[in-house]
């Protein structure tokens, strides 16, 4: 398989607020050296660079002045005299008004933002836009005829909204990916999402859609970040009704009962027929994951590739979280060669 590679990701390496203090972000450049690695080791297929897609590409899903912000954010904050990481602190929960953009830093940084899981920092904009061009080169080349592709990202994006940041994420590089492929021809897309986390933003984009079929299996919401997304009931409006399919599991699910949801999973996805799946591509899932609480081992990743390879339809996997730095790298590439090898 294909890996879509490039280094700019290394510009992006933030701090985070976690347990009450400013640490370094455990979404860390390291992730993706060593997926790479992972597959140059293993021969999983050529690395390519991406194509330079510009931001009307992003302004498919997000909106025109949220992907202003995030291009212009620090040109902001270090002309307040800051040369250290921007964080939000201010939010427009429930009845604040959230209709007008601040137009000062502070404002917007909070307006644009779910948590403070996501510091903006001088390398950002670099590292998210060529982080969506990896994604868009991955459909590009499905577009081409390529079965399958590995769009190695980072940062990640499926906490990704139209307008809003959060959970390490900026730019939701799978519903860029789904919505170009939609724009290029493609009738129905769908996105599975496995990472351990609810893919929160990739929900709210296709939301009141029927051409995109979203399907997560996550740590159920009551105990599991990000908390307010990723409950059962939420099923899609209007249109989209029946086309959002969560599947929230207990604190130390296993394999036993993650293999069940995957089967129901990807049973529903093969009755949609799409035209292209796309596979946000988390492996925070495993058991030594230092923020997660699911009990998969590495082999059981191997068992997830070839689950999805069934459904048999041209596929590109997205990279998303994934935290036991040390196994990323196998735990991703298990995913990549159980599908290659069940297809
Ligand atoms: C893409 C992705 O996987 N994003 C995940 C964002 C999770 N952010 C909240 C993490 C909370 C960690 N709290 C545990 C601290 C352990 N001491
Ligand atoms: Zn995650």
């Amino acid at each position: 398989m294909l890996t879509v590679y490039s280094p700019d990701h290394q510009l992006h390496h933030a701090s985070e607020l976690k347990d009450g203090k400013v640490s370094p972000c455990f979404e860390m450049p390291q992730r993706a050296e060593i997926v790479l690695a992972r597959s140059l080791q293993v021969g999983l297929g050529d690395i390519v660079p991406p194509q330079a897609f510009g931001p009307q590409h992003y302004a498919r899903v997000h909106s025109a002045r949220y992907v202003r912000f995030l291009q212009q954010a620090w040109g902001e904050w270090q002309a307040l005299g800051h040369s250290h990481d921007a964080l939000p602190l201010v939010w427009p929960v429930r009845d604040l008004r959230s209709d007008i953009e601040p137009e000062h830093i502070d404002g917007k940084l909070g307006f644009y933002a779910m948590d403070a899981g996501v510091a903006i920092t001088a390398g950002t904009w670099q590292a998210v836009s060529s982080s969506a061009n990896l994604a868009l080169t991955g459909a590009s080349l499905l577009h081409g005829g390529l079965h399958s592709a590995f769009a190695l990202c980072r940062p990640p994006g499926h906490h990704a909204a139209a307008e809003y940041m959060g959970g390490y994420c900026y730019l939701n590089n799978a519903a860029i990916a789904a919505q170009w492929s939609l724009d290029n021809g493609s009738r129905r897309v769908a996105v599975l999402d496995v990472d351990f986390h609810h893919g929160n933003g990739t929900q709210s984009i296709f939301y009141d859609r029927s051409d995109v079929l979203f399907v997560s299996l996550h740590g159920d919401p009551r105990r599991s970040y990000p908390y307010f997304s990723g409950h059962r009931d939420e099923t899609g409006r209007g249109a989209g009704l029946g086309f959002n399919l969560n599947y929230p599991l207990p604190h130390g699910t296993a394999w036993d009962g993650y293999g069940e949801a995957l089967q129901h999973a990807c049973g529903q996805l093969r009755q949609y027929r799409p035209d292209l799946l796309v596979v946000s591509l988390g492996v925070d899932t495993y058991e030594g994951d230092p923020i997660s609480h699911f009990r998969l081992g590495t082999g059981d990743f191997s068992r997830i590739g070839a689950a999805i390879a069934a459904v048999g339809v041209p596929t590109l996997f997205v990279m998303e979280g994934g935290y036991m730095v040390d196994e990323i790298g196998i735990n991703a590439v298990n995913v990549l060669q159980g599908f290659e090898h069940a297809a």
